[in-house]
């Protein structure tokens, strides 16, 4: 939205906020149901799946993918769900990206 006062323009658009869903490692949680949750909730690929779950497991966390705040709470949700209904204690988080 742009405002018009007499000469000057402001510009009133705000930068969209963006969210990382992030899924955390864990003890317990199967390396392949990680895998098939990648696969799932976030289109990866076998391969990209596969890396980005060894990640998880040797760093602690990692960004499965940036959406808007709907998406990603939606993402967070699912994935909880799915993986309580298939008794993993796998964890989802969202984190908000810092406007730089
Ligand atoms: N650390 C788990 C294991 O050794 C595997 C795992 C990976 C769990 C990623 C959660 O987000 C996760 N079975």
């Amino acid at each position: 939205m742009t405002v018009k006062t007499k000469n000057i323009v402001i510009n009133k658009l705000k930068k969209p906020r963006r969210f990382q869903v992030i899924l955390l490692n864990d003890d317990y949680t199967t390396m392949e149901f990680v895998v098939e949750v990648l696969m799932r909730f976030f289109g990866k690929t076998t391969e990209a799946a596969h890396a980005l779950m060894l990640k998880i497991h040797i760093e602690g966390e990692a960004v499965c993918g940036v959406y808007s705040h709907d998406v990603a709470q939606t993402k967070v949700s699912q994935v909880i769900d799915f993986s309580r209904k298939n008794e993993q204690p796998l964890m989802c988080i969202l984190r908000e990206i810092e406007d730089t």
